[in-house]
């Protein structure tokens, strides 16, 4: 006899992200629409009268601590399977349904998930052995930096765009034999061929050889590619200045840059983001070219107007780990450098090498309690001009120590203790200041120095006592 029956196959990525976000410029970015969850059945008839199919799609939304999850609107399907019929049911929970709890900071919008329920039955009757509940989640990717092949996520994790098909040009490749095989190998990473795919993990594929961690991903259009690589800066070099020898109208425009063949510039774009090369390769860059970025990166309003911001702050560093071109303006500055550089400016500007380098460390600086403007890429404001300030240095003296600045600044115990470094901390080193502000709104500044008695000892001296501020 032959087995009757209804085959019902639940669809859904695992681990998938949604992006919450569509307006037309991250759709035509990240080539597509990514904010919407979707699901679906398939279900294939075998049986020999229609089956009634229903489902129910309930999707929900949750936050961060799992807490104040929140029901959507459900919708109901119901089909008719027709004998030997195979049909797809798909389900899509669209940003509008979520979006007005995006911008609830009480809800911190984490997850959606969608629950489903599926019946089928025959003659009114319910087919048993169907899995009757299903449940599928996405991670919401609130958009924190937009990057070239990825967003960086609120919450600190990352959305990745879909790769699609791509396509390599291996024939320059050294060992031919070895593209594609999921083994990275270095003499086949090669500008336009990236050993096939092999050398970046969102590339490799399915092959055993693919778990092995890949760490030169050369492809700009994987999104695994390291944001602040540019692995080919002599071949993106060339090109430029191919490009601005060639075209006969040096003059960027910026209402129409397809009119001049500097549009080809954008073709850049392969090499990695323009930004990071630009920086790379800036030294091998013609005067030429160098004049047709700086015209290109003037054409933007916001660009132009950091260049402004220069005069307004008393420091600015440059974050970048290379920086052989520089501001003439700017100080070199580290991650672990800047904390102390920093404290020796009422206000300050930092540039890197991408606007998140730039926007993470402009991030842990905002509890200094100081001005801090984030210039974004040095790309963007490379054109500015300012001129070299000298920078005052803060010595500090780790032979000197001054415990506790909250309980032995004289009297700190009746002010309030203003300078966040001073804050919570065992004690600070010789040449650091902390600002107290007492009662009457007086500001004071204390620098720790050498006590002159002990070999680490250090007392606490009044630098000045400031202007009175409005209560
Ligand atoms: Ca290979």
């Amino acid at each position: 006899m032959e087995e009757d029956f209804v085959e019902v196959a639940w669809i859904h990525e695992r681990g998938a992200r949604v992006l919450a976000d569509r307006t037309p410029e991250t759709i035509e970015r990240y080539g597509g629409d990514h904010s919407n969850a979707n699901v679906a059945y398939r279900l294939a008839s075998f049986e020999n009268v229609d089956a009634e199919v229903y489902i129910s799609f309930s999707p929900r939304v949750s936050g961060y601590t799992g807490r104040g999850s929140r029901g959507l609107q459900s919708t109901i399907e119901q089909r008719t399977l027709h004998p030997g019929e195979e049909i797809l049911v798909e389900y899509s929970a669209p940003l509008s349904l979520y979006e007005d709890f995006i911008t609830d900071s009480n809800m911190d919008v984490h997850t959606i998930e969608i629950e489903s329920f599926i019946s089928v039955k025959i003659n009114g009757e319910m087919l048993p052995g169907i899995q009757r509940y299903h449940r599928a989640r996405f991670l919401v990717c609130i958009p924190q930096t937009y990057l070239r092949n990825s967003v960086q996520c609120r919450r600190d994790y990352m959305w990745m765009k879909p790769t699609g098909d791509l396509t390599y040009e291996c024939a320059n490749a050294p060992d031919q034999l070895s593209v594609g095989d999921g083994i990275c190998d270095a003499e086949n990473n090669i500008f336009g061929c990236y050993d096939g795919g092999d050398c970046c993990m969102s590339t490799c594929g399915d092959s055993k050889n693919c778990e092995e961690p890949k760490d030169e991903c050369h492809d700009p259009r994987a999104p695994d590619f390291a944001l602040f690589e540019c692995p080919f800066p002599e071949l993106f070099a060339e090109r430029a200045n191919r490009i601005t020898s060639k075209c006969k109208r040096a003059k960027w425009n910026c209402e129409n840059p397809s009119e001049t063949c500097l549009a080809q510039l954008d073709d850049l774009e392969e090499y990695g983001e323009m930004s990071v090369c630009l920086s790379k390769a800036f030294h091998r860059l013609s005067e030429r070219t160098r004049e047709v970025f700086r015209q290109k990166a003037q054409c933007c309003p916001m660009r132009r107007a950091k260049c402004d911001m220069l005069k307004d702050v008393s420091a600015i560093f440059d974050m970048r780990e290379e920086s052989s071109h520089s501001l003439p303006c700017a100080i070199s500055a580290t991650r672990e450098t800047i904390m102390q550089q920093a404290k020796a400016h009422e206000s300050l500007a930092l540039y890197g090498i991408h606007t998140l380098q730039s926007a993470n460390i402009a991030n842990s600086l905002r509890g200094l309690g100081k001005k801090i403007v984030d210039l974004g890429a040095w790309a963007d404001i490379a054109h500015c001009h300012c001129d070299a300030r000298e920078e005052k240095q803060v010595q500090v003296d780790n032979s000197v120590f001054c415990s506790y600045p909250s309980l032995t600044i004289p009297g700190a115990q009746g002010k309030v203790l203003q300078t966040s470094s001073c804050q919570n901390t065992y004690g600070v080193h010789g040449g650091q200041q902390c600002t107290v502000t007492s009662a009457e709104q007086k500001e004071e500044v204390w620098e720790c120095v050498d006590d002159k008695q002990t070999s680490w000892g250090g007392v606490w001296q009044l630098q000045q006592q400031q202007r009175q501020q409005k209560p």
